[in-house]
């Protein structure tokens, strides 16, 4: 596709991005630092050189937001509380990575984040590029299956353009699948098991997925978009009723409803984990994430029967190897599988 029209579409389309300067992002900011007393429109609206017609307009934009602010005339405005929704620069104030994450497009909605990842793969500086929208309307999931993505999910993608040995792209679902434990674990103090190759498990139930899509050219990969759908603070039942019968799992929400867990924390710590083990994984140095893997793992150690493009296979899952392969063994021979969806646990 070409750069233009790219151009217009993300114009058409995304909120801001973590750079832009943007009236909304400046009255934010004022409005955090003085977070305990009523600024004035007056002032907002000659530090920012805008009429207070348009301090007004932004600030009802705000609000459309999820920012609660409280405005009195005679004394003008304060911020009560922050937005949970996943906006750019709520995800760049605090962010501690220093590639990913550093530029987002965020979205309302879209079909899928990783549709829109993928018509940014020819564009320069895209390297660590995060894409999330509020909800999805053509979600996927591997084999294109269904991914339903309502309001209060974590629908994200990262567009990573690695210089790696393709042989080293079978081990990300390993890596994400951990990261995403791990942040999950630092921030809500919780603890997920993850079932192979990449499901993130909350008490036996399906709490998020994720997905990978490459390309790979002459031994090379040209691009690799990283897909993760958290079931942060849904209704499982609803997601449940949108799904086939044939695919359908148990699922749960990650937080409930009255749990005032933040959800841009976790999205921090997820590309902070991540970006971390991207670097050891730069550096060939994977013993660690094997191992930390392992140790969250609910199949190593089970019997276990996987359908696979090849068939059925049923057998002792003995352990993961260091491309992030589960090996099967049915007490004769034991199987190497890179991909494959467990039937049973
Ligand atoms: C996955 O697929 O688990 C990968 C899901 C990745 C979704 C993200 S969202 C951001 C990015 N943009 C996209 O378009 N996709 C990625 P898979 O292993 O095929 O699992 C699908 C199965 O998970 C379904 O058949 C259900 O049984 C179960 N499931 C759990 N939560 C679900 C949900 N919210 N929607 C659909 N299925 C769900």
């Amino acid at each position: 596709m070409n750069d233009n029209i790219i151009q217009k579409r993300i114009d058409m389309f995304y909120m801001y991005t973590s750079f832009e300067d943007s009236p909304v992002e400046k009255i934010v900011t004022i409005l955090k630092s003085n977070q305990s007393k009523f600024i004035s429109g007056e002032k907002l609206s000659k530090s920012l050189n805008l009429s207070r017609a348009a301090i007004w307009k932004n600030i009802k934009k705000i609000q459309s937001l999820g920012y609660k602010i409280q405005s009195k005339t005679g004394m003008g405005y304060k911020l009560r509380a922050k937005t949970t929704l996943l906006l750019p620069w709520e995800i760049s104030n605090g962010l501690q990575t220093d590639i990913f994450g550093r530029k987002i497009y965020y979205f309302n909605t879209i079909g899928s984040t990783q549709d829109f990842a993928l018509r940014l793969t020819e564009r320069p500086y895209e390297n660590g590029s995060v894409i999330i929208s509020a909800t999805q309307t053509r979600g996927r999931g591997r084999l294109n299956r269904k991914w339903i993505s309502p309001k209060g999910g974590i629908w994200l993608s990262i567009l990573i353009k690695p210089n790696f040995e393709v042989s080293q792209t079978s081990i990300f679902p390993m890596v994400t699948s951990l990261a995403l434990a791990k942040a999950i674990e630092n921030i809500l103090k919780k603890t997920p098991q993850i079932k192979w190759p990449n499901d993130i498990m909350l008490n036996n139930k399906k709490v998020a997925g994720i997905l990978i899509d490459a390309s790979v050219q002459s031994n090379k990969i040209n691009y690799m978009i990283i897909g993760i759908g958290v079931n942060f603070r849904i209704d499982s039942k609803k997601i449940l009723k949108s799904i086939k019968n044939s695919q359908r799992c148990s699922i749960t929400t990650l937080v409930e409803k009255k749990d005032s867990a933040d959800p841009i924390k976790l999205v921090q710590e997820f590309l902070l984990q991540l970006e971390q083990m991207y670097n050891n994984v730069i550096s060939n140095n994977i013993s660690k994430i094997r191992k930390e893997y392992i140790n969250r793992s609910s199949t190593i150690g089970k019997s276990i029967t996987l359908r696979t493009h090849n068939g059925i296979i049923s057998g002792k899952a003995v352990s993961i190897d260091k491309n992030g392969a589960l090996m099967i063994s049915d007490g004769k021979k034991t199987k190497r599988l890179l991909t494959g969806d467990l039937t049973s646990r």
